[in-house]
C-alpha cells in the first residue's frame, strides 16, 4: 500500500487586544490568518509544503509572525466519498443571500430560530477558527470549545479525480485552491448523516463568494454573501438534536477522507 500524508498549515499573528474588534468578555491574543490542507502520497509533499508556505507568507488577512506546518502519516483506513456537485445561484446582495439560505434551510426542516443563530455566527466580528455545530431544531450550539469550534481535518481528493475537477472548473474560471479545497471540505462534511447541511463564508477580505452544502443541495455557491473589505467569515453545520456530538467531532477531526469525482453538474 503507498504511504500517506497529511499536510496542514496555520498560519496566525499576535495582536494587541485593542488592535481589533474583540468580544467584551474574552481576549484573544492570536489572529487567524491562514489554514490549508491536503492527502497527499510521498512524492508530493515537497511542493505542497512549500505552496502552502508561501499561501501563509502571502495572505490578504495579514502577515503571519508564525507559521505552522504539520506533516503526518495516515495510518488508519482511509474513506472514499463523492464529491458534491457544484452549482453557482445567482445572488446580488447579502440580503438576497440571507433570504436565499432561510428558504433553502427551512425547507430542509431547519428551524428559523437555528438559522438566526447561524446567521450570528457567520457575521460575528468575532471569527472562530473552525466550524460551529448547530442542531437543526433547537437551534443550540453544540460544539464544545466556542472559541475555537470543530476543525475538520485530514481530507483530500484523489489525483485523478483532482485531474478532472481541474479540466472542468476551468471552464468556468473556478479552478482555484479556495473552491477546490472548499467543495472537499464539504464533501466529507456532507457525507455524515448526521449533518443536514453546511453554510460557509469566507473570512477573506475580499473573497465575496459563500456557499450552502449538503446532500440535498450539492454544492450551491452563493455570491455575494458579503461586502468585499469585511474580516468576519464562518462555518456552521446544521445537525441532528438527537446526533452524538463525540461520535460527529471524531469523524470531522480525524478519519482520514478522500473524495472522488462523480459527476459535478447538475440542472437546478
Ligand atoms: N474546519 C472547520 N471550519 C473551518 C475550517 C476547517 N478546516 N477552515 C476554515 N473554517 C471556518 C473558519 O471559521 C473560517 O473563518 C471560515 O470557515 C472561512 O474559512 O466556491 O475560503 O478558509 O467560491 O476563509 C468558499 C468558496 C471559500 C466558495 C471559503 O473559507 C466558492 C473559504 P476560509
Ligand atoms: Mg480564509
Amino acid at each position: 500500500m503507498i504511504t500517506m500524508w497529511n499536510v496542514r498549515m496555520r498560519a496566525s499573528k499576535d495582536i494587541v487586544p485593542q488592535a481589533v474588534n474583540l468580544s467584551k468578555t474574552r481576549i484573544r491574543h492570536e489572529l487567524h490568518i491562514s489554514g490549508a490542507e491536503g492527502i497527499y502520497d510521498s512524492p508530493a509533499i515537497t511542493s505542497m509544503f512549500s505552496e502552502y508556505l508561501t499561501r501563509a507568507l502571502h495572505h490578504p488577512r495579514g502577515k503571519p509572525d508564525k507559521i505552522v506546518i504539520t506533516i503526518e502519516q495516515i495510518n488508519e483506513q482511509i474513506m472514499r466519498v463523492p464529491l458534491l456537485p457544484l452549482t453557482t445561484t445567482d445572488c446580488a446582495s447579502p440580503a438576497q443571500a440571507r433570504e436565499m439560505l432561510f428558504s433553502a434551510l427551512l425547507s430542509l426542516g431547519i428551524t428559523r430560530k437555528a438559522v438566526n443563530n447561524c446567521l450570528k455566527v457567520i457575521s460575528s466580528a468575532d471569527t472562530i477558527r473552525g466550524a460551529s455545530l448547530i442542531s437543526m431544531k433547537s437551534g443550540r450550539r453544540s460544539e464544545p470549545d466556542r472559541e475555537r469550534g470543530v476543525r475538520v481535518s485530514r481530507m483530500g481528493i484523489e489525483k485523478t479525480s483532482e485531474r478532472r475537477l481541474g479540466t472542468i472548473l476551468s471552464a468556468t474560471n473556478l479552478n482555484t485552491s479556495t473552491v477546490k479545497e472548499a467543495l472537499i471540505l464539504a464533501s466529507k462534511v456532507a457525507s455524515y448523516p448526521d449533518i443536514i447541511a453546511e453554510v460557509c463564508i469566507s473570512d477573506d477580505p475580499d473573497y465575496t463568494t459563500g456557499y450552502l452544502a449538503g446532500r440535498q443541495f450539492g454544492y450551491r455557491r452563493i455570491p455575494n454573501i458579503k461586502v468585499p473589505g469585511e474580516m468576519h467569515g464562518g462555518r456552521v453545520f446544521f445537525i441532528k438534536d438527537t446526533a452524538n456530538i463525540k461520535a460527529l467531532i471524531g469523524y470531522l477531526e480525524k478519519q482520514p477522507v478522500m473524495s472522488y469525482f462523480s459527476g459535478l453538474s447538475r440542472d437546478r
